[in-house]
């Protein structure tokens, strides 16, 4: 257990990080128990009973340490984020591998090989606090750099462009994707009439939107996806020259995700699966990493680039402007306390260094207002930059004081600037090391305009999806329809399909089909010229899938009597391939394999659905067989597994799970009987592929 305070007679121990929570943290050993104080440092005598009269008699006020605590306890809630209420904190550093000392003073991008520390957290967007990982959402990917020269906050999302383009419609966009304000539902979903209500009403977001319907939305972990900080920015040298840049957050892992109806039994079967997968990958050592990738461009490329760099709705396609691999982040340590540290990390998106700067991006420049303001709200105080999380790792000196919990105020008389107390007048301005803006000259009426260049809202959507392979586009469609399907007026449908007939005529067909509706006249476009770009591999996550399945998860379902050789092999396979394993077993005790070891259990068959696992195995005796047979969550188990086109590894003798579970007649390339040490090295490299997609068109036919 740690108790926060002094321990009585006892020296107290600084808590190993200060970004961590900071304060006096005592740990105390095993047998070593602390007394238990109240907050004001006095010792406890009972923390049972209330002060009374008599043991059945009235409490008395007098009772502190019951007022306390109570009082304390009942002040425990602060507001959970507007947006990215559910999120999940690690701590890491970023390390330089390529200097970029050309093109930017920033202190972080000078030396190869210097690591600074970070902290990173990922969200869902629309669900509250305690909603399930697995909402077809958006991912926050908040990364705070704690640079020797300031606080560095990239807040990007596991998509590189967003709904709207000018920040005015933030509050808008957020209102009709939450639940509505008269029933308080849907939660955590945007299958809804006031998402798409909004969404028909607004065509910039409908390149955001195939991004939203496509299994991007539905990650497998975060360690499996990427990050992008959307907006362009400026990188400044220490002559005040400036070029534009986009960041990238590549998985070292490479991208996956699961599907819908595997998502939606994954919320049910464990609702915390992204927070348990990055707590176990780092406790257990298999550290998360992602590569640091730039798109550097200047001024002559945004003037011939066919879309605006300034727009947050556009991305710029890889092929045209390569990513520029400059660093890595990995992820190595859990926090020590939730509360400390993910819900009170405070992410700014003004918080940028000497050298980085921002762009005119009206979505950008809205975000800087907001952060800060929300934070107040939040933490409570201006002085949330004193919690350890929030605070600088390099020094600071300035002038701000007071304020509720100030933890650090200006020592000495003088508490302004300019003064004339010498050295003992605090710090000064320094205007070589000191931030500068870019010396942009802006000219132009004072007008509330979205420009020209803004108006195409359909191609790049467009170039999205065309870019995606069969499975992945029959997944949007899907999406679309099931997202749709929800929504009660038929005329927000049409209207939605009345967009998609400038993105794709198949697409929009077969959302009609599938909705049954009438294909629609395609929608008023605010420019109708459709540029026909062509497709970027980058876009898909199939085509930059895994090469192995290393950090993949196995799940092996046994039972007594199972060959002991094919579950070693397996075993020793997997770990060859850097991948974890559960057993899951018909009891938490476990099974007695055939050579008479006894193997305990991870997980009981229906606490361990296959949607829990990336491939499956199912190792059974004859007899074990016909008691899975038997049991609805194991047959649920393979036939999962079959639907979500997985790969299944399982013993000759389990066949006849199969048979119960109709299966027996379907079993496909995708499914491979283990007999040898062999077979299981054949199965274990089939498992890179992650799935057997020629299944899919007999599992989940088109959509239309
Ligand atoms: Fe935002 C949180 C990402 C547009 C206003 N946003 C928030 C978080 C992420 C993003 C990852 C969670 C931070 C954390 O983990 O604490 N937001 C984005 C991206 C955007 C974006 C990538 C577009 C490119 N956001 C955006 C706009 C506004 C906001 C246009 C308002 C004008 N966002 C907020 C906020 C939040 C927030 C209300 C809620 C909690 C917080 O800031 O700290 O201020």
């Amino acid at each position: 257990m740690t108790i926060k305070g002094k321990k009585p007679g006892a020296a107290p121990k600084k808590a190993p990080d200060a970004a961590g929570a900071g304060g006096e943290t005592h740990q105390v050993a095993g047998g070593d128990v602390a007394t238990l104080t109240t907050a004001q440092g006095a010792p406890v005598a009972d923390d049972q009973n209330t002060l009374r009269y008599g043991a059945r008699g009235p409490a008395l006020m007098e009772d502190f340490h019951f007022r306390e605590k109570i009082f304390h306890f009942d002040h425990e809630r602060i507001p959970e984020r507007v947006v990215h209420a559910r999120g999940y904190g690690a701590h890491g550093y970023f390390e330089l591998t390529d200097s970029l000392a050309d093109v930017t003073r920033a202190d972080i991008f000078q030396r190869v090989g210097e690591r600074t520390p970070a902290f990173v957290r990922f969200s869902t967007v629309a669900g509250a606090k305690g909603s399930f990982d697995l909402a077809r959402d958006v991912r926050g990917f908040a990364v705070k750099l704690y640079t020797q020269e300031g606080n560095w906050d990239l807040v990007g999302n596991n998509i590189p462009v967003f709904f709207i383009q000018d920040a005015i419609k933030f509050p808008d966009m957020v209102h009709a994707v939450k639940p509505a304000p008269d029933r308080d539902f849907p939660q955590a979903q945007s299958a809804h009439d006031n998402f798409w209500d909004f969404i028909s009403l607004t065509p910039e977001s409908l390149h955001m939107i195939m991004w939203v319907m496509s299994d991007r939305a539905i990650p497998r972990s975060f360690r499996f996806m990427e990050g992008f900080a959307v907006h362009t920015f400026r990188l400044l040298d220490a002559q005040g020259r400036s070029i534009f840049v986009k960041f990238h957050w590549k998985p070292k892992l490479r991208l996956q995700s699961v599907v819908w109806n595997e998502a939606v039994k994954i919320n049910g079967a464990d609702p915390d699966f992204h927070r348990r997968d990055l707590w176990n990958a780092i406790t257990s050592g298999d550290f998360p990493e992602w590569e640091l990738g730039v798109q550097l461009f200047d001024e002559a490329f945004a003037e011939k680039f066919a879309f605006d760099v300034l727009d947050p709705t556009k991305l710029i396609p890889e092929e045209d402007v390569p990513v520029r691999i400059v660093g890595r982040l990995v992820l190595n340590r859990v926090v020590d306390n939730f509360f400390a540290e993910t819900e009170q990390v405070a992410f700014c998106t003004q918080n940028v260094p000497p050298g980085i700067d921002f762009s005119n991006d009206p979505l950008l420049q809205g975000r800087n207002f907001s952060y800060l303001d929300t934070q107040i709200k939040r933490l409570g105080s201006p002085n949330f930059t004193h919690i350890p999380i929030n605070a600088p790792k390099c020094p600071m000196a300035h002038f701000q004081q007071d304020g509720h919990m100030a933890m650090r105020n200006p020592i000495g008389r003088a508490n302004y600037e300019p003064n004339s107390w010498g050295e003992a007048g605090g710090p000064r301005e320094d205007p070589v090391r000191g931030f500068r803006s870019f010396a942009a000259e802006e000219t132009g009426p004072k007008v509330r305009l979205r420009p020209e260049s803004f108006a195409d809202h359909y191609s790049q959507a467009r170039q999205f999806v065309i870019s995606q392979t069969p499975i992945e586009q029959k997944h949007i469609g899907d999406a679309i329809t099931f997202e749709l399907s929800k929504v009660e007026r038929a005329d927000i449908r049409a209207r939605v399909v009345s967009h998609l007939r400038h993105i794709d005529e198949h697409l929009a067909a077969t959302v009609a089909d599938g909705l049954g509706l009438p294909l629609p006249e395609p929608a008023k476009a605010a420019r109708p010229v459709i540029a026909d770009l062509p497709p970027s591999n980058a876009l898909s996550i199939v085509r930059n899938g895994p090469h192995s399945f290393a950090g993949r998860k196995f799940g092996i379902l046994l039972t007594d009597g199972a060959d002991a050789g094919l579950f070693d092999a397996l075993v020793t396979a997997a770990e060859k391939e850097k991948a974890i394993y559960e057993i899951v077993a018909p009891k938490i005790g476990g099974v007695t394999l055939s050579d008479g070891r006894a193997l305990p259990a991870q997980q009981k068959i229906d606490g361990g659905p296959s949607v829990l696992f990336d491939a499956v195995a199912v190792i059974t005796s004859a007899d074990g067989a016909t008691l899975l047979a038997g049991d609805a969550a194991a047959r649920d188990f393979v036939t999962d597994a079959f639907a979500h086109c997985k790969f299944i590894g399982y013993a000759a003798e389990a066949i006849a799970l199969f048979a119960k579970a109709g299966l027996a007649d379907d079993l496909d390339d995708g499914c491979m009987v283990l007999k040898t040490d062999a077979d299981v090295d054949g199965f274990v490299t089939a498992c890179h592929a992650l799935r057997f997609w020629d299944r899919e068109a007999k599992v989940a036919p088109d959509a239309g």
